[in-house]
């Protein structure tokens, strides 16, 4: 039976009830998270009304500039994860080292990654943003959370989504049990289900890539993608390009049409050849969310969900989307490299 227009709260309920010996702890963290996100959204919305747009002079722990809806972004997800008792640790793209659970609350058995508001160099445009997550169980020992907790492979991640600020305020998230789609409903300001188990298509006709970076692109980057471009009305092609700049917005249109992003490395500089997106809190609880929507992500070199992290804002290539796409990508990979 069709669970649309159930509240978020009742199906993260439902999802905690699977797990007969749940403690209610991760469904409490998922609470506390679903507030932080509204009040987001709140002033998401009125950006353009009041003054919180452009820059504060501040740069993050990447040098770039933080605009004044990253830091209030940030600074909500802090405040309301921190006292909950369901966290030991948390880390953020905004924050250079982790932080644990402050003394003075108690400790729980999570730890929560997070991009507060990525895509947010898009903010003054009204693109649309997004916050993304990412919760591992603690595995270190003692009650305080420490770096091993966040270092750990995404195919252990407890749960995992994103909130895209756009059109509408939507909320996608798995506990790796199938993805759901919960649209922020304003008037009464609960989170209702509009997108049940989320299937993304085998196969699109969408690739989304910088081909303003292409020039440095690896070979079988370049080689994949002028392949996309050929025409062949038996493999469906040519693909279309669309990209928006904005990883949650670009992300989220392929997951419900199908298609392919790629953010490959680029050696502008061959002797530092580097991606760009984040591994800890952004790749991996993607590459988690399309896993479990029927899709797949790599780094070209091997499943986004198997990678040992090694530092908390290592970089990635980022290769995500409908399964046969990528397959059809690692083909090329292997080929060239
Ligand atoms: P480029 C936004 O700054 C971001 O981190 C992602 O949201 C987006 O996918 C990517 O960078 C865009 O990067 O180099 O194409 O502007």
């Amino acid at each position: 039976m069709s669970k649309m227009g159930m509240n978020i709260q009742s199906h993260i309920v439902e999802q905690e009830r699977l797990y007969p010996n749940a403690s209610g702890s991760l469904t409490g963290l998922l609470m506390d998270l679903i507030y932080a996100t509204k009040i987001i959204s709140r002033e998401v919305n009125k950006a353009g009304l009041v003054d919180v747009l452009g820059i504060t002079g501040n740069t993050n722990v990447h040098g770039e500039e933080v605009k004044k809806l990253d830091e209030y972004a940030n600074n909500s997800l802090f405040n309301a994860m921190d006292h909950g008792g369901h966290l030991c640790m948390m880390a953020s793209e905004e924050m250079e080292e982790a932080v644990p659970v402050p003394d003075e609350f108690p400790k729980g058995k999570y730890v929560l990654m997070f991009d507060p508001l990525d895509g947010s160099s898009n903010i003054d445009a009204n693109v649309s943003i997004g916050t993304i997550f990412s919760i591992h169980r603690k595995v270190s020992e003692g009650a305080d959370g420490k770096l091993e907790d966040c270092l750990q492979k995404g195919r252990y991640q407890v749960a995992a989504g994103y909130v895209i600020y756009g059109s509408s305020t939507m909320l996608v998230y798995t506990t790796g049990n199938g993805v759901n789609g919960f649209t922020l409903d304003p008037s009464v300001g609960e989170f209702l289900l509009s997108h049940e188990n989320i299937k993304t298509p085998a196969k699109g006709k969408i690739y989304s890539a910088n081909e303003g970076n292409a020039k440095y692109w690896d070979e079988a980057t370049k080689k994949y993608v002028e392949y996309l471009k050929e025409k062949d009305s038996e493999t469906g092609r040519p693909y279309s390009l669309r990209y928006i700049g904005s990883l949650v917005a670009d992300f989220h249109r392929n997951l419900l049409y199908g298609g392919i992003f790629l953010y490959p490395i680029d050696y502008k500089d061959p002797q530092k050849p580097k991606g760009k997106l984040r591994l800890l809190y952004e790749a991996s609880p993607l590459a988690f969310i399309v896993e479990q929507a029927g899709g797949l992500a790599t780094t070209g070199n091997e499943n986004m969900l198997d990678i040992e992290p090694s530092e908390l804002h290592q970089k990635v290539p980022l290769i995500i989307g409908s399964k046969e796409d990528v397959l059809t990508y690692q083909k090329f990979y292997n080929e060239y490299n």
